[in-house]
Parts: structure tokens; C-alpha cells; sequence
């Protein structure tokens, strides 16, 4: 298997494996102050300041996004005021006020230790938030009117199958309470029948899956990643590009079945204790492809594929994708924003789910031949 020879990747992958084996991390030790007072090359590059400049009177939905990750903190800044509040839940009664299975759910939930602890203690998450929807003096996110669901699911120390199931879970929550977009920075390559049982339900109801293309070299045409890779019409697969537009070394790609690209190197956004901090990764691409995407709805209420179509129409073609990326196109905001489409329609959204979130628990049947477990770096196993 390829491995990428750049070193914020490697490192990136590091402190993951510390972090598989210790608690004790401490993302702001990593943070580079001079890096991150510079400008970000990424959002200049897909020309989100210049799609600021777009009258944006109109923008009238607010949307939701799911955060399916490792939770945020919620002293951040950036983050504060940009979390997304369960309407019908009274905060820290002890009662399930809305009865949705879940006992104060105010912002999203943690599906590890089934509770509404929603703090990030490992940094990928709060990154993850801050790209889409991050508001502060000093950070602004692509989509800083939406608000974020955060629904944890990762915990380093758990097996992938307990990952997976408790992924399942967030997914079904994300559902049940009507976020429009699902951010998930995170896969693997065994399919699982629950996990694409679940998304076919929010592909029926409507719902936005913005997925990572793995973080691998490899081609996913031949070696898919789940759950981008599954054929459903609302999941957006996205692969990641370096300040050049090229694809970065790390990231997976495919002609059939990797659909965009966006900026995922050395990618600014929030960190653990208030900062700013560069990762890379294709969940960096993916979570600035889920800001357009909250900002496309936002201009008009569109089925996913039809946000799917808008986002790649808007892309960008470059010639080094060619023949990696369907289209080859890395995305822009200012031209998906500025661009009107025939095919356009309004659609009404499903306000009768049949789901509830307290759907009994998912049970996982892993095929043991497509076991999650074999060569994978340790622990981008069903990681974020
Ligand atoms: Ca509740
Ligand atoms: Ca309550």
C-alpha cells in the first residue's frame, strides 16, 4: 500500500497512534502560532472570499449539520454559538423532554459513553466543526450561518466493530432529528449491511452524506472505502488536493467513484483550547465540501442530488485529476453559489419521520472476510 511522504500527513497519523495509546494528548502542543496567523491558501483557492461578496439576502433556510465525529470543544471561541439546539429538550432535567430516547440532548449526543458529553478530547472533531460552520474574530468557517449537530462516535480505545456500531447510531440520531447534511470524516473499506441500511434511510428522507475518500493512495474504484463508496444518491465521496491543485499523496481517488475535490493539506482551523491549527487529511476536503454544501441549501432547498450536481457543476476542471476524479474538478463556492441552475426545483422536506432515534440498537454483522481489521494503518480503522 502507498503510504504519503508528507509529513504533516505522517504526522497527522501519529498522534493518532499516540493517542490510540494514551489519553494524555495535548493538541495545542502541536499548534504553530506563525502558521496560523497567515491566511488560509484553501479558502482563497476555492474562492470563498469572493463568493462572501454574493448577496446572500436571500439565504433564508438555516441549515443543520451533523458532525459524526470525535465531539467539539465547547469552549472554543470559533465554536460557541455555532452548535445546533434540540428545540423540544429542557437542558440538564434529567428528563427525556422530547422523548426521542435521549436525556438531555441539547447539542448532539456521545454515543461512546451514552451521555450528552459532548467535549472533544482529541482534536479532529473541533477541526472538522470549525471548517464548516466556525464563527469567531480571528476564524470563519465556509458556512458560519449554519448550526452543528455534534454527534461523537470515536473513541480510539474501542474495537472498530464497536466504532462502527456506534457510528450506526449517530447516523440515525442525525435522522431522526432532521439535520440536513451529514459530515462524515471517516470510513473503511469493509461494507457493512447496517451502516448501508442506515444511510439508505437518509437517502429516502432527503438527507446529505458529504463522506471522505480515505486517506490511503489508493484507488477506490478497486479498493472501495465505505461509506463513500456505497452507490446511494445522496453521498458525495471527496478526495483531497495540496495548494497546487494536485491530488494530494495521501488522499484515495477513483473515476467512477471518487465525485469531488476540495483543499485537504495543511488545512487551518480550530483547535483544543481555543487556537488554530494545520491538519491534513481527506476528512479536512470533506468537511469544507459539507460547508458549500450547507451553504447551497441554504440558498435554495435542494434534494441531495441536486446539491451534489451543483457542487460538482461549480468544480473546477484541472488537468492533473483528470482520469482520478469524476470530472475532474476541485470545488468552487463562488461558482456554485453564482450559478443557476435549470433543473432546480424546490422540494418540500419530509417533516413525518418513521425513524425514531430510539430504534433498538443496531446489531453489527461483520463479514469476517471483509474484516475491517487487516492492513490498515492502525487506527484510520473506522476513524474520523
Ligand atoms: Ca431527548
Ligand atoms: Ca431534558
Amino acid at each position: 500500500m502507498k503510504r504519503s511522504p508528507l509529513p504533516l500527513w505522517i504526522l497527522k497519523i501519529t498522534l493518532i497512534h499516540l493517542m490510540a495509546k494514551s489519553l494524555a494528548f495535548a493538541s495545542a502542543d502541536f499548534q504553530n502560532q506563525d502558521r496560523a496567523s497567515v491566511s488560509s491558501w484553501a479558502f482563497e483557492q476555492i474562492e470563498t472570499l469572493k463568493a462572501r461578496e454574493l448577496n446572500r439576502s436571500h439565504f433564508s433556510q438555516t441549515v443543520t449539520v451533523a458532525v459524526v465525529d470525535t465531539g467539539v470543544d465547547l469552549k472554543h471561541p470559533a465554536l460557541q454559538g455555532q452548535l445546533w439546539t434540540n428545540p423540544e429538550e429542557i437542558p440538564d432535567n434529567g428528563i427525556d423532554d422530547d422523548h426521542n430516547g435521549y436525556i438531555d440532548d441539547i447539542h448532539g449526543w456521545n454515543f461512546v459513553k451514552n451521555n450528552n458529553d459532548i467535549q472533544d478530547r482529541q482534536g479532529h472533531g473541533t477541526h472538522i466543526a470549525g471548517l464548516i460552520a466556525g464563527r469567531s474574530e480571528k476564524f470563519q468557517g465556509l458556512a458560519p450561518e449554519s448550526k452543528l449537530m455534534i454527534l461523537k462516535y470515536y473513541d480510539p480505545g474501542l474495537s472498530s466493530t464497536q466504532n462502527l456500531k456506534n457510528e450506526i447510531q449517530a447516523f440515525r440520531y442525525a435522522i431522526a432529528m432532521k439535520a440536513h447534511i451529514i459530515n462524515f470524516s471517516g470510513g473503511g473499506p469493509g461494507a457493512n449491511q447496517d451502516e448501508a441500511q442506515v444511510l439508505r434511510i437518509a437517502e429516502q428522507k432527503q438527507i446529505l452524506v458529504i463522506a471522505a475518500a480515505g486517506n490511503d493512495s489508493l484507488d477506490t474504484d478497486r479498493f472501495p472505502y465505505y461509506p463513500a463508496s456505497y452507490s446511494l444518491k445522496n453521498i458525495l465521496s471527496v478526495s483531497a488536493t495540496d495548494a497546487l491543485k494536485r491530488l494530494a499523496g495521501f488522499s484515495n481517488y477513483g473515476y467512477r467513484s471518487a465525485q469531488i475535490a476540495a483543499p485537504g493539506e495543511n488545512i487551518r482551523s480550530t483547535a483544543i483550547g481555543g487556537g488554530l491549527i494545520e491538519l491534513s487529511g481527506t476528512s479536512q476536503a470533506t468537511a469544507v465540501v459539507s460547508g458549500l454544501a450547507a451553504l447551497v441549501i441554504a440558498q435554495k432547498k435542494l434534494k441531495p442530488h441536486q446539491v451534489i450536481e451543483k457542487i460538482q457543476a461549480g468544480s473546477r476542471f484541472e488537468a492533473p485529476l483528470q482520469g482520478r476524479i469524476a470530472q475532474g474538478g476541485i470545488v468552487s463556492v463562488y461558482r456554485s453559489l453564482a450559478m443557476r441552475s435549470s433543473q432546480e426545483t424546490a422540494i418540500e422536506i419530509d417533516d413525518n419521520p418513521t425513524l425514531a432515534a430510539n430504534s433498538p440498537a443496531v446489531l453489527v454483522s461483520l463479514d469476517p472476510d471483509k474484516s475491517l481489521a487487516h492492513d490498515r494503518p492502525n487506527d484510520l480503522l473506522r476513524t474520523p
